[in-house]
């Protein structure tokens, strides 16, 4: 029976590019066949039901804007109303996913068992209506940041006790994500970082990470989990400074603990802007180091310098990722999780599918381009030219030598060389033909 939350709006539908109705998609045909891909598999979308249905509006000076029928958020009627109102959403945009925090579905006990239980029974109520809806767990996460008993982190905050909360809370998510059959297992560390040196033993709340990072892992082959487990950095915000500030430090921290071939990436383009990089320099990245796993898409105001959570709505800047994305094989069992929020004057149920309908759209005719650009090769032979002169075997015999046998070879041969011209407006130019 339907809540009636979304009447009057329809299952939205492929309309093709010419149509003008924001509940239609113009781009994304989940059907389309992309490089020999189907659409949905290449971008394998999911709603995040912290911003889509627990985030209520609030802003630091104000208050909920939305009046929704299942707050207060406090009690298990309205957890279940809301789980009814989420998963008629995921129908109605046919979204093959739907990422999760604890915090999100359930209400806050105080305590540790009173959350598990109502973890436990949301979950199982869950199940039958991904059945129904054919929606799919692409990851579940624990929130380690909202309640005040997290406030100095969680797996790294000096008090044992919050470590010994934190590690059975993510036990607790663990199990419920791999219940659901979830695709990823993501830890984002919203509070493991600092407020200030001044009160904190930065080499062993580091080493607290690791150790809490390692006994995920160890829990993850021991329950048989066949998930990812991802990390999500974020160079700061809640905190002044966090521990997995972008894909560099991340994979620094995972080689120094011995595991990069266990956890992989799960990059947020906000964050990305927030640590001085774009999306697509820590896609690339990701992808360099063999650690790429999922995307949070989302953007930033670029005026406002805070993670804003904006519906994606750049096409170029959105096909620069899905291109180093392509590149580097598509996604395993990653996908394009909207962590986006509407903004708080987007009061409307409408709003909520509309901003949907939008950022799928953008997605999708980002994606195509992305791979127009791979399959007509402009780049990638741009990129051999220019990298030309390594096949030459005295280039690779390099590699194998020393500097004072490179000294030698210059003052026999006289290598003297000469610049040549980067070529970026050229390339800024032919990337502006695909999008
Ligand atoms: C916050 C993060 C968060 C994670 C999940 O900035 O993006 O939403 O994706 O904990
Ligand atoms: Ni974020
Ligand atoms: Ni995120």
């Amino acid at each position: 029976m339907s809540t009636g939350f979304f009447d009057g709006i329809a299952p939205v539908r492929y309309a093709g590019p010419e149509s003008t109705d924001p509940l239609s998609f113009r781009h994304y045909d989940p059907e389309a066949r992309v490089m020999g891909r189907r659409l949905e598999d290449h971008l394998r979308f999911a709603v995040a039901y912290w911003h889509s249905f627990a985030w209520e509006g609030n802003d630091p000076f104000g208050g909920p804007t939305f009046v929704r029928p299942w707050h207060p958020q406090d009690e298990m009627g309205r957890a279940r109303m809301k789980a009814d109102v989420a998963f008629e959403m995921f129908a109605l945009l046919g979204q093959p996913f739907f990422c999760f925090h604890d915090a999100d579905v359930r209400p806050e006990t105080g305590d540790y068992a009173g959350n598990l239980a109502g973890l436990d029974e949301i979950t199982d109520y869950f199940g039958p209506k991904m059945e129904e809806t054919g929606t799919g767990l692409l990851w579940g996460t624990a929130n380690l940041f909202t309640h005040r008993r997290f406030m100095s982190g969680a797996a790294t905050n000096p008090d044992p006790d919050v470590f010994a909360f934190a590690a059975a809370t993510v036990k607790g998510c663990m199990d419920a994500t791999h219940k659901l059959g979830g695709q990823n297992y993501v830890l984002w560390g919203g509070r493991e970082g600092y407020e200030t040196l001044l009160n904190t033993d930065l080499e062993q709340e580091l080493d607290h990470l690791a150790r809490f990072l390692h006994m995920v892992v160890d829990y993850k082959h021991k329950i048989g989990f066949q998930g990812t487990i991802l990390i999500e950095p974020k160079p700061q915000e809640p905190t002044k400074h966090q521990y997995d500030y972008d894909v560099a430090t991340t994979a620094g921290f995972l080689r120094k603990h011995g595991l990069e071939s266990e956890v992989k990436i799960n990059i947020e383009c906000g964050h990305a802007v927030l640590a001085g990089h774009s999306f697509e320099h820590e896609i690339a990245l990701a992808v360099a180091e063999g650690m790429f796993g999922s995307i949070d898409m989302n953007r930033n105001d670029y005026q406002s310098g805070w993670d804003t959570d904006q519906f994606p709505n750049n096409v170029p800047e959105v096909a620069l990722a899905y291109y180093h994305i392509l590149k580097g094989g598509g996604f395993g069992t990653g996908g394009t999780n909207f962590d986006a929020k509407l903004r708080r004057q987007s009061i409307d149920p409408q709003d909520l599918v509309a901003a949907h309908v939008g950022a799928m759209d953008v997605c999708a005719r980002a994606l195509k381009a992305a791979a127009a650009m791979l399959e007509d090769g402009g780049l990638e032979q741009a990129l051999r030219e220019r990298y030309a002169g390594w096949s030459r075997p005295e280039a690779q015999a390099m590699l194998q030598g020393d500097l004072a046998a490179i000294q030698k070879r210059v003052l026999d041969e006289g290598i003297a060389p000469e610049p040549r011209s980067g070529r970026q407006e050229i390339l800024e130019a032919y990337v502006n033909r695909f999008v």
